[in-house]
């Protein structure tokens, strides 16, 4: 069925539902092709709608007969639903439909992946299985019974009964239609279980194919650790007899919260050492924990509409961080999230797709499963907790959860929590949910009879509708520094709400030096003149490790807009302060590694840009591989002893502190492999005893043009396992230069073992290629021809993978003429494809600026 005309949805038309769900019954009688489903739901009138006009959801699904109060009725049937009369009173409707699960290779709904069934309904799937109020606001308990001929059948909640060829499970906890899920499949189960404190004893299980049982058990420990976490860190509790985790090859995500049947892509649920690198163990743990908090912030509390996404997504990612920094390093977590967030979330804010963290209008709302909605949504809870204390913040928490438990909320609801729960009056607060775009945040100082001023002045530049910007709350984290390094200021949060303002601190003996937005409080860009000595300083001795790692950053930062633009070479007091900091034993390896690390090329073209340059991509990469030549060579003493330093001892674990030492043994290796021709990287590819170091060796080789044999025999040694081979597949990409970059792409295409429709395999290239900057942005533009190509491709397969892909064009008004041209060109092209999907309709368009 084709997409129905784009309509854009307003966040201020919401109307609440005409009719509410008391319950759900649905029959699957499975079949690849026909598969049939019955559905029975007990509607009545809602007292607080205003009209009484009968309308259910569904896209594609063949209706073959539907009953109102046992009587044959014949609706009004459209591309997007259908309407029909109905009594003003509560009323029982029951309908058949026909679906094609093995046709559906948009990966919503109901579909086959490897001769198993699985389901994806988040955010408007649920209408492509059945005619349904297809609305996170009615929420329904659901009895769901299945038919088939494979031997494990499950959906959500607590199982009922079961026999051969059939299944039925039960879910009591009233939910709305995008949290339905249903699984049916050969699988196996790695069972465990978990007693929750008031005594409950939950059956869990890890589901996945015979073949995949030996890679559960690292998700299974960390899906007891969040469980145990969220018991203790917020007093939430799990709610069911069972909990279902199945992972699945294809997938649109990551994974889904599906009440107590979560799906996962099999990528982040299968983890053995040999396959699988440290980064993978935290991101698996990681995403459970996230889908197994939503149970709570998503399921149990859900959200009103879609615009609201934030509220279960911010809160969400903002939960699962706190997780991750207890279970690991708290500043190791930030620094890293912090680079995420810029990478991905300021690259949004600062272009055409820049959007409000609560989104006010969408065509298509899988377009909104942003970094602004997720990242900038969990940064913004952050802020809170900082203004109002860790104490209240738990209690808004406690306080949100007792009163609504089994709603479906809005923003306005989760700050009237924390307004009754502290006094205080949030409605400028509120504009980091409306303004779109990263604040700047400029700084004075000034010092004079013992008084030290700090004059902040902030500005937002205009996004797309949205010229002018009001200030905003700010919570800047500062501390104070005394000549010789002692803090003389320890960390306190100035609370800025004008839009300048200044903050003085009295009674100091000399002048300090200024560790500002400590811990990253608030998701701004400081702009502030201070010289390379001030910030080796900080490098050296702020007692917050975050700005400790970001004093490094502002230099490595300013260093390589500098090469980009004039040539020339690092500056050696950075160089040895960096080199101080490596050689100090006493920091965590996984902080040294991140010190280590420069910032990523197309963070560069962004500050040039933002600074009012033209990046020049070409340039940026010769910069960045220049820069990596002199940290080499000036560090050339210190890599092999912090080589040698950072061997791990003992049998392989995932633990942070062995993947901290194996992470900065790979960042020294990489440096290492430009000095030495290869020979240490040759060296640990051959001894590797795990996928982290493997990788690692291999990826330093790749990074210096060496390494073919090594490359040839990973493909061999690998070349049955899908989830290795999409490493492998990126890595082809990821280390092509320039040009080469699009014309490897294309290669990879060409394999047998390319498959477009699977989005790991597809992103595995495609993401490669637009996370490749110089290569992405290679001068002929044959990167954004073969990115255009094969999502004009992929479009009719898969809208939602395509229409996220486009993202990589977004950054487009950065560049000279001639790129700009050519990516709208390749934009263009998309645009007129036949039947462009809705998905990438308005991806297209956002980013064109139409
Ligand atoms: N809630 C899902 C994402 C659904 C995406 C729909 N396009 C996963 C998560 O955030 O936990
Ligand atoms: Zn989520």
């Amino acid at each position: 069925m084709k997409d129905a005309a784009p309509q854009t949805i307003y966040l201020s038309d919401y109307t609440p539902p005409a009719f509410l769900v008391d319950s759900v019954h649905l029959t699957f009688r499975l079949d690849p092709e026909k598969t049939r489903v019955i559905s029975k739901v007990d509607f009545r009138p809602n007292p607080q709608a205003k009209s009484r006009a009968f309308s259910l959801h569904g896209e594609g699904p063949a209706l073959q007969w539907a009953r109102i109060d046992g009587r044959d009725v014949t609706p009004e049937i459209t591309e997007t639903g259908l309407t029909c009369e109905v009594p003003d009173a509560p009323f029982t409707w029951e309908a058949e439909v026909e679906i094609n699960p093995a046709a559906n290779t948009a990966l919503e709904g109901l579909y086959t992946s490897n001769g198993m069934y699985c389901t994806q309904c988040e955010a408007e799937g649920f209408r492509r299985i059945t005619y349904y109020p297809d609305r996170p606001d009615v929420m329904a308990p659901f009895t769901v019974r299945i038919e088939g001929s494979d031997p494990v059948l499950l959906s959500n909640g607590n199982p009922l009964n079961s026999g051969p060829g059939w299944a039925e499970w039960h879910d009591p906890w009233p939910k709305p239609a995008y949290l339905f899920a249903l699984v049916a499949g050969d699988l196996r189960a790695h069972e465990g279980s978990f007693t929750t404190r008031s005594e409950h004893e939950v059956a869990l299980n890890v589901w996945v194919r015979p073949d995949d049982i030996g890679k559960c058990a690292f998700a299974m420990e960390s899906l007891k650790k969040s469980m145990q976490w969220d018991e203790e860190k917020y007093g939430r509790e799990y709610d069911l007899d069972v909990f279902n985790i199945v992972a699945v090859d294809d997938f649109n995500m990551g994974a889904m919260e599906n009440k107590g049947l979560n799906i996962f892509n099999s990528s982040v649920v299968l983890a053995s050492p040999e396959t699988s690198t440290d980064a993978t163990f935290e991101r698996i743990e990681a995403i459970i924990a996230h889908e197994y908090f939503h149970n709570w912030t998503g399921n149990r509390i859900t959200c009103r509409d879609w615009f609201q996404l934030c509220l279960k997504e911010g809160l969400t990612v903002f939960r699962d961080a706190q997780f991750t920094a207890d279970m690991r390093s708290a500043p190791v977590k930030r620094i890293g999230d912090v680079i995420d967030l810029r990478a991905r979330q300021f690259r949004e804010d600062s272009g055409p797709l820049a959007h409000p963290v609560r989104p006010d209008s969408f065509v298509e709302i899988n377009n909104f499963y942003t970094a602004t909605v997720y990242e900038k949504g969990a940064e913004v809870i952050g802020m809170l907790k900082t203004l109002v204390g860790d104490e209240a913040y738990f209690r808004a928490l406690d306080l949100y959860f007792d009163r609504h438990d089994g709603q479906a909320c809005t923003i306005e609801d989760w700050l009237k929590v924390f307004e009754d729960a502290t006094g205080r009056d949030l409605s400028q607060f509120k504009r980091w949910y409306s303004q779109a775009g990263t604040p700047r945040l400029s700084v004075e100082e000034e010092f004079a009879d013992g008084t030290y001023t700090l004059t902040f002045e902030q500005h937002t530049p205009p996004t797309p509708g949205q010229p002018d910007k009001a200030p905003q709350v700010i919570p800047i984290a500062v501390g104070l520094l005394g000549p010789n390094g002692d803090e003389v200021q320890p960390t306190t949060v100035l609370e800025m709400t004008q839009a300048r303002q200044s903050f003085t601190f009295d009674g100091l003996g000399a002048r300090p030096v200024p560790s500002i937005l400590r811990g990253f409080s608030a998701p701004v860009t400081v702009t502030r003149d201070s010289s390379t000595n001030e910030r080796a300083f900080l490098l050296a001795h702020d007692t917050d490790p975050f700005n400790r790692w970001e004093a490094g950053r502002d230099l490595a930062r300013e260093t390589l807009m500098r090469m980009a633009q004039h040539g020339g070479a690092p500056d050696r007091g950075y160089l040895d302060a960096l080199a101080a900091v490596l050689r100090d034993d006493t920091l965590d390896p996984a902080f040294r590694a991140l010190a280590l690390r420069q910032p990523g090329q197309d963070d560069i073209a962004r500050a040039l840009h933002e600074a009012g340059h033209t990046p020049d991509p070409e340039a940026i990469f010769h910069a960045a591989d220049r820069f990596g030549a002199a940290l080499a060579e000036h560090l050339k003493d210190t890599l092999h002893a912090l080589y040698t330093a950072m061997d791990v001892p003992g049998p392989y674990r995932p633990d942070a502190d062995d993947a901290g030492r194996r992470d900065l043994q790979n960042a020294a290796l990489a440096l290492k492999t430009r000095l030495d021709g290869g020979a240490a990287a040759r060296a640990q590819f051959a001894a590797a005893g795990n996928m982290t170091q493997q990788l690692g060796a291999l990826s330093s080789l790749m990074a210096q043009g060496l390494g073919d044999a090594e490359n040839t025999a990973f493909a061999e040694q690998w070349h049955d396992d899908r989830l290795v081979m999409d490493r492998w597949f990126a890595l082809q990409v990821a280390h092509a230069r320039l040009e080469q970059a699009p014309k490897t792409a294309a290669q990879m295409t060409a394999r047998s073992d390319f498959n477009l429709k699977n989005p790991n395999r597809f992103r595995a290239v495609f993401g490669a290629l637009a996370g490749n900057a110089g290569g992405f942005h290679a001068a002929s533009g044959a990167g954004y021809e073969l990115l255009a190509d094969w999502l004009i491709r992929l479009d009719p397969i898969n809208p939602q993978t395509t229409a996220r892909m486009c993202a990589a064009f977004q950054t487009w008004p950065r560049y000279d003429a001639d790129r700009q041209a050519r990516i709208k060109a390749a934009l263009h092209r998309i645009q007129n494809a036949p039947s462009l999907s809705r998905d990438t309709a308005e991806m297209v368009a956002r980013i064109l600026g139409d």
